[in-house]
């Protein structure tokens, strides 16, 4: 497919057929590309940045329904605590949204980045945002507001020109029909039956949802996993979908499952990965090698463990993990549809709305380091941070500012220009070392989270060669091993294998890994992962020189790939001491680099 670059264009006065002084007291909206079937990935493979918004009558409980509470999923919390539909449904009588504003709304999350913008339609309750005429007593109008909440966003969206999308859910918690009814729902009665839940609901919602909102960016189906739903029913579905808006983008969880295609990683999420739609949607990870070829986009939540709608209880993911979420995701080629849970009466909690001022201002000016760029080429870099393309340009986003001032990148070509991204595009002076260029950084690092570095290039990209790794497969030695489970022994953290890994005996909350590299060496750079399960709260790394522990990097979390540099040091023993971890800590790969 040719991949065409597509902004959003201002429309010309000219051919608007205004004049200069008709201009002047009239705002030109931004207006959006028109999308064709045979185009209609373009946009989105642009994009970088949706917003998901989780909205719906679990946002009144916010995770506590009497004097029960749940610190996952908030939007569950009917199913969690096992809540009946017949008191579930006092809901409707006392959502009052009357300070929702979905304009302001908007314009945050623009500012933010965002160039999709995605809400809940209905979600597994059943209950449905705008006045259906397939469900008429369960949807908005029972409530004291009465008013279409899909609506103003979609104007909204239009007026900002963000595309607006939606998000469906074929299950249903409530509806008599859905054959995975469960046992809380006291309301329905009689034989569920499917094919009139398709032909007398689940369709001609969708066709409503398809008719009264304008142009449908996404369609993001969810919730097949009853066990009564068939690749048939979703092939079906995505058939209907077309006939409704043929440029619609579709994620890949209809229900249908065509023949799937080979992969050699290891994922977590396995429904994330069914091949079907427009596009994969890994939830809640970042494939870890990106995925060529393949489009992809990663829903994840601000709030952790896992809550889409508002949790009143649970924290909040610091907004350098988020902005750093987002460069990965870019720098590997996918999406990150990155979830707000607004608070019930329309107002978004101030840590969201602190989370999106944060990438506004970064934003303002490094949005060229993420819109319209291409995956990183290459496969690791000698510091902590990513690298985006567009075409002879490089951004290299740095998360971890180097203590000596120094930042070697990565590249040999002879001509290069390099500017750091901060509000006055300061120009830097590249020196030639043996390995690409050398650049000295200003003492405080520009943007928290985040500071871009960008480099143009003449003529084809040459990469520097990647730093030598010295630990495959040197010997171990660990503060302990998790007895009888030899799937977890210590080998593990140097054989390289990102999907196997160590994990300490199941008791402890600390733990120590040594690698001894049979002789003494220069090493600047250590790479680690505690990918799946990312329990490494605080970590020292340390090397021992002349007998004695020196520190070389202090952190917290270790996360899916983590890259350590400092000032090279001659050392036969590299030791990671895990401080502290939220579970028996657990170790993918330890790696050490020259
Ligand atoms: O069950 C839902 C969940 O509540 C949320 O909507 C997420 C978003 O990707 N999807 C489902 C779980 O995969």
């Amino acid at each position: 497919m040719i991949r065409k670059t597509l902004y959003s264009l201002m429309l010309s006065p000219l051919l608007l057929g205004l004049n200069a002084q008709a201009m002047s007291s009239q705002t030109v909206e931004p207006e959006l590309e028109v999308v064709t079937e045979a185009n209609r990935m373009e946009w989105f493979r642009d994009a970088k940045l949706g917003i998901f918004i989780h909205w719906g009558l679990y946002s009144q409980l916010a995770g506590q329904w009497q004097d029960k509470k749940t610190m996952h999923a908030a939007e569950w919390i009917q199913k969690v605590l096992g809540i009946p539909t017949s008191e579930y449904s006092i809901l409707v009588e006392t959502w009052d949204y009357s300070n929702y504003n979905p304009r302001d709304w908007v314009k945050l999350m623009k500012a933010a980045g965002a160039k999709y913008i995605c809400i809940t339609t209905k979600h597994h309750d059943g209950f449905c945002l705008w006045p259906t005429k397939a469900n008429d007593d369960w949807n908005i109008m029972l409530t004291k507001g009465q008013k279409d909440l899909l609506k103003p966003l979609a104007e909204a969206c239009k007026a900002e020109g963000v595309r607006f999308s939606i998000y469906h859910s074929i299950l249903d918690w409530r509806h008599p029909d859905w054959p995975g009814r469960p046992n809380f729902n006291d309301f329905a009665k009689g034989k569920a039956d499917k094919e009139r839940y398709k032909k007398e609901y689940l369709y001609p919602q969708l066709k409503e949802l398809f008719s009264n909102y304008g142009d449908i960016g996404m369609l993001w189906l969810d919730g097949t996993w009853d066990g009564v739903w068939t690749s048939e029913d979703g092939k079906e579905l995505e058939e209907y979908i077309r006939t409704l808006q043929p440029s619609v983008v579709l994620n890949n969880r209809s229900g249908y499952k065509p023949p799937q295609p080979k992969y050699d990683f290891k994922i977590h999420n396995a429904y994330s990965y069914i091949f079907a739609g427009d596009y994969i949607s890994p939830e809640g990870e970042i494939p870890p090698t990106g995925l060529p070829g393949i489009d992809w986009e990663t829903c994840q939540t601000m709030q952790l463990p896992n809550n889409w709608g508002y949790n009143q209880f649970v924290k909040f993911r610091t907004p350098e993990n988020l902005l750093q979420t987002l460069i990965d995701t870019t720098s590997k080629g996918g999406n990150l549809l990155l979830n707000i849970g607004p608070k019930a009466d329309g107002t978004l909690p101030q840590e969201m709305t602190d989370r999106l001022q944060f990438y506004a201002d970064w934003m303002v000016v490094n949005s060229e380091a993420i819109h319209g760029t291409t995956a990183s080429p290459y496969e690791m870099l000698p510091f902590e941070g990513r690298c985006t393309r567009k075409g002879n340009t490089l951004y290299f986003h740095v998360f971890d500012w180097p203590s000596n001032g120094l930042l070697n990148l990565p590249v040999e070509n002879a001509k290069i220009k390099v500017n750091l991204l901060d509000h006055e595009a300061k120009k830097l002076k590249p020196r030639k070392t043996a390995r690409g260029y050398e650049v000295n950084l200003p003492k405080a690092m520009p943007f928290k989270g985040a500071t871009v570095i960008k480099v143009q290039f003449t003529g084809d990209l040459t990469m520097s060669p990647l730093p030598k790794e010295i630990s495959q497969n040197c010997s171990v030695k660990v503060s302990s091993e998790w007895a009888g489970r030899p799937e977890l022994k210590k080998e593990h953290i140097t054989d390289n294998n990102a999907s196997s890994m160590w994990a300490t005996k199941e008791a402890a909350r600390d733990g120590w890994v040594e690698i001894d590299l049979k002789q003494p060496r220069l090493v600047s750079m250590a790479k680690l992962s505690d990918a799946p399960y990312h329990r490494t709260q605080s970590f020292e790394l340390q090397a021992k020189v002349n007998g004695q522990w020196q520190t070389l990097k202090k952190g917290s979390a270790i996360g899916d790939q983590l890259n350590l540099t400092f000032a090279p040091v001659k050392t036969q023993h590299v030791r990671l001491m895990i401080l502290q971890a939220k579970d028996t800590p657990t170790l993918a790969n330890f790696q050490l680099f020259e």
